[in-house]
């Protein structure tokens, strides 16, 4: 792979409506896109996840620029590459910043995918031909509006329903959904909203049937999920703590969690997220592909890695309309049914649109060997 250029855009584009989680609302979403050309004029995409402010984790917008121009485009325009897995390799020295390292090396995967001309889910070697994906509620201002927003998406055919929990908009609001929705397929997340002493609080949860709660205690916690989960009946899936197959392994030996929430961004990549998958895979632990308001470009790199077997749970990839007015990739991502057509064209499978990146691009720049 002899790469021409790298281009970063820094994005922003409004959310249909706000999105309210225990850490905050956001309506504008600001992001960086990532273009790899290479010098057969073929170019890979890959999308930053992180937010403009460090309330989910530490990385930012403008963190994530800095590492990339500063340490991470140096590193990866130093001398060719012939296949992505060199590009973790030659960051891993480079401490954390799993968001700009994979925005980086999510572009070299489709560019090298599509220089293979193979789907870039053919690439990480994901065999489905469908995926079935749920929806993240945030929170909302009242119950009855809640229970609204979750009838429309469950007649839409979302697969199971997410909501977002926080002290004071938990049990009540749980027990409201499963008295109008018996049956669905219910998880809560908690975005590290509560500590070891809210305990018996979070056991009371274990009455209704959830599949999981979602990263209930701190955002950098293994030690104290293990002791909660010893004391709950309700699996534990783990999100902001996990940012490495490492961290998986360590998990699992102290019991911290049943389920993992895979997100290309929080992991580094798509290498060290197949690593995730193939290790959960090993010790029986279910995964699903977790989401980050992401535009189109996100989105299809979610599906893709969605394809591997071990994702055996709905994850958040909802449909681009269910955020977006009008996204920046064509097609847009659908949802049938709770169901998405893994597009079998070659890379993400979705084409990034030229214009409609230009009139959201705030400001850009190209960095050459
Ligand atoms: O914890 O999964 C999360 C959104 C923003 C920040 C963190 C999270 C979320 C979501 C929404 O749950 C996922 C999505 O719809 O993209
Ligand atoms: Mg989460």
């Amino acid at each position: 792979m002899q790469i021409k250029y790298i281009t970063l855009r820094h994005m922003k584009m409004r959310m249909k409506k706000p999105f309210t989680t225990s850490f905050g609302t956001q309506q504008d979403k600001e992001f960086i896109l990532v273009e790899v050309k290479n010098t057969d004029g073929l170019s890979g995409w890959g999308e930053s996840v992180a937010f403009t402010e460090p309330l989910y984790k530490e990385e930012t917008v403008k963190t994530n620029w800095h590492i990339m121009e500063d340490f991470l485009i140096p590193l990866l325009l130093k001398e060719p590459i012939t296949h992505p897995d060199q590009v973790s390799e030659r960051f891993a020295h480079i401490k954390g910043n799993y968001m700009a390292k994979s925005a980086l090396e999510g572009a070299v995967w489709d560019l090298y995918a599509k220089e293979k001309g193979i789907p870039l889910a053919k690439a990480l070697g994901g065999e489905k031909k469908t995926i079935e994906v749920g929806i993240s509620i945030g929170i909302q201002k009242s119950i009855d509006q809640l229970l609204q927003v979750i009838e429309q998406h469950v007649n839409e055919g979302y697969k199971r329903i997410k909501v977002k929990i926080k002290p004071n908009w938990d049990i009540e609001v749980i027990r409201a959904i499963r008295q109008k929705f018996p049956d669905i397929q219910l998880m809560a997340d908690a975005n590290s909203a509560y500590t070891l002493a809210d305990v018996d609080h979070l056991a009371k949860l274990d009455e209704y049937n959830l599949m999981m709660i979602e990263q209930p205690l701190a955002h950098d916690d293994i030690i104290d999920h293990a002791e909660l989960q010893a004391k709950i009946k309700t699996p534990i899936c783990l999100d902001e703590s996990i940012h490495s197959a490492e961290d998986v392994r360590k998990a699992i030996k102290l019991g911290s969690c049943k389920i993992i929430n895979i997100k290309i961004g929080r992991v580094g990549g798509l290498t060290e997220a197949k690593k995730i998958h193939d290790l959960c895979q090993k010790n029986g632990i279910p995964v699903w592909c977790g989401g980050m308001l992401e535009s189109g470009v996100g989105r299809a790199h979610n599906i893709a890695i969605t394809t591997l077997s071990n994702f055996t749970m709905p994850g958040d990839t909802a449909a681009s309309s269910r955020y977006w007015e009008e996204d920046i990739i064509d097609p847009e991502v659908t949802v049938e049914n709770g169901v998405i057509f893994i597009p079998d064209r070659p890379g993400i499978g979705y084409e990034p649109n030229r214009e409609k990146i230009e009139e959201r691009t705030l400001f850009s720049k190209t960095f050459r060997p």
